[in-house]
């Protein structure tokens, strides 16, 4: 029987209207489901009742939030071959992507389980006799969680994690076309012995659910990561209103390549950070920056091992890049490729749709030699399309990848401790990889980016207490 995904408000679940269907991306004959939709009024009972339940919940011992986050994230744990499958079937990405991605979520939800008992606090002199001051941390409230569609476990677990560990109730608004896995988690937390209210999930457009969400009176924060106008646009509304925001928004992260590189290891991370996850993460290298010593060479290389990859069915063992995630997106893609042609590009490799055996959104990996200036070398396009450009010397290398409007994540493949230590310091993105693919993160330090790529205190890791607490300063006398 055809799986229905359901809103999760106030500990119950909703239906909502209409019945629309959940797509595979890799077979558009046999969706993955279908899924009700909520309107403005039940996304607002949703913050009302998120509203309801937090002073009780902000105050909880954080040894049940504890015991709470290790259930969810060890239920995660066991189930992530039919978690990954789910997921696979849903936004695209191969089944051991996708099985990785499970498991980091589930072991996100295992750090936060440890984090929920070490809320950090201060204790100094103060500068008045007899005074004492203590700094602690509270819950910032009732959070509003808005997420993208391209890792629809791992980023709803880096936001919904920290927000209930250290006291904050939640509503979490999923992207509209992966319902399926939000629903899969709000079905684990539903049985996990949180209280009433504490965790709901508002199935739904951005313009109806999204804008109910952000434009509630009861909202205390919002977490958001998805493009950059829907990102500003929000923004904007939060600073009307002083809400707190934390904003992850894309990015065009380059990778340089040094003619003293390994070009093997070299050639591993930009077909890793360019293609893998269907090139469709935010710390994708869409830029491959390569010394012309060793530009034609790196090429070459590029354009055999993209021959081997296969593109089709994500379940299948063999294939290498699942689907683009929705035909919205494949069209997006299909006009970058346009564009770089129409700009002057020179493809190198892919360039059309791939045919397999089932109707679905397939793309072959593209890679063209581009110009700084030609578009696809400077917008966010988020496909398995990336541009070569060439670079004199590591100099002219640094100011090609620092010249972007964005500054996430930004790496750089040599064999030199001087050029590696100096580009540490000088790229402008807030992670930095040497001799790694630019995509590809560990689960438990900060994540986040710089210019506008983000807005806001960092995630994950021992930071998201920035972001999910308010500090309050008490002073104590006898
Ligand atoms: O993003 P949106 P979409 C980029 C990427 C991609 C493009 C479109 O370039 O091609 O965004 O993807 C909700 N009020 N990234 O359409 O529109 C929406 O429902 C409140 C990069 O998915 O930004 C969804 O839950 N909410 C990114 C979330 O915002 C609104 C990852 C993101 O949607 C809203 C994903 C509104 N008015 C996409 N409008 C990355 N780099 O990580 C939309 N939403």
């Amino acid at each position: 029987m055809e799986q229905h995904f359901r809103s999760y408000v106030g500990g119950q679940w909703v239906d909502g209207s209409g019945s629309h269907t959940d797509e595979n991306p890799a077979d558009l004959a046999t969706p993955v489901g279908r899924y009700g939709v909520l309107d403005a009024a039940a996304t607002a009972q949703a913050v009302d009742a998120a509203a309801a339940a937090l002073p009780a919940w902000s105050l909880s011992n954080p040894q049940q939030r504890a015991d709470i986050l290790d259930f969810v994230g060890s239920e995660i744990l066991a189930r992530k071959e039919e978690l990954g499958r789910l997921l696979a079937r849903e936004e695209g990405k191969t089944l051991a992507e996708s099985i990785g991605e499970a498991t980091r979520a589930g072991q996100i939800f295992r750090f936060f389980a440890g984090e929920a008992l070490r809320i950090p606090g201060e204790k100094l002199a103060s500068t008045r006799p007899g005074v004492e001051i203590e700094i602690t941390r509270e819950p910032v409230g009732t959070v509003g969680i808005i997420a993208p569609w391209n890792f629809p476990l791992a980023i709803p677990a880096w936001k919904i994690a920290p927000a209930l560990a250290y006291g904050n109730t939640v509503v979490f608004k999923p992207a509209e076309i992966v319902p399926g896995c939000a629903w899969a988690l709000a079905e684990i937390l539903s049985r996990a012995g949180l209280p009433d209210g504490v965790f709901n999930m508002v199935l739904g457009s951005g313009r109806t659910v999204g804008q109910a969400l952000v434009s509630h009176p009861k909202l205390d924060a919002l977490t958001f990561t998805g493009s950059v106008p829907t990102g500003r646009a929000l923004l904007k509304q939060a600073a009307e209103r002083a809400l707190k925001v934390q904003m992850e928004m894309g990015g065009k992260n380059p990778l340089v390549v040094l003619a003293d590189a390994d070009l093997d290891t070299a050639v591993e991370c930009a077909v890793n950070g360019a293609f893998f996850s269907t090139g469709q993460r935010c710390t994708a290298s869409s830029r491959l920056i390569v010394e012309s010593a060793v530009h034609d060479a790196f090429v070459e290389r590029m354009q055999a091992r993209l021959a081997q990859l296969k593109v089709g069915d994500p379940l299948d063992p063999s294939v290498h890049i699942g689907p683009v995630a929705s035909g919205a997106q494949l069209e997006t893609d299909l006009s970058y490729i346009r564009a770089g042609h129409e700009d002057g590009g020179e493809l190198l490799a892919g360039g059309a749709r791939v045919d397999c055996a089932t109707e679905g959104h397939f793309l072959a990996p593209t890679l063209f030699a581009a110009q700084p200036s030609h578009r696809i070398a400077r917008e966010e396009i988020f496909g398995p399309v990336a541009a070569v450009l060439r670079a004199d010397d590591y100099e002219h290398a640094l100011a090609l990848a620092n010249d972007t409007p964005f500054g996430l994540c930004a790496g750089i493949c040599t064999t030199s401790l001087r050029h590696a230590s100096h580009f540490r310091r000088h790229a402008q993105a807030g992670m930095v990889m040497v001799n790694l693919p630019t995509a590809g993160v560990d689960p438990h330090v900060p994540f986040g980016g710089r210019k506008a790529s983000s807005y806001g205190p960092r995630e994950q890791g021992r930071y998201a207490v920035e972001f999910y607490t308010t500090v309050k300063t008490a002073y104590i006398a006898p």
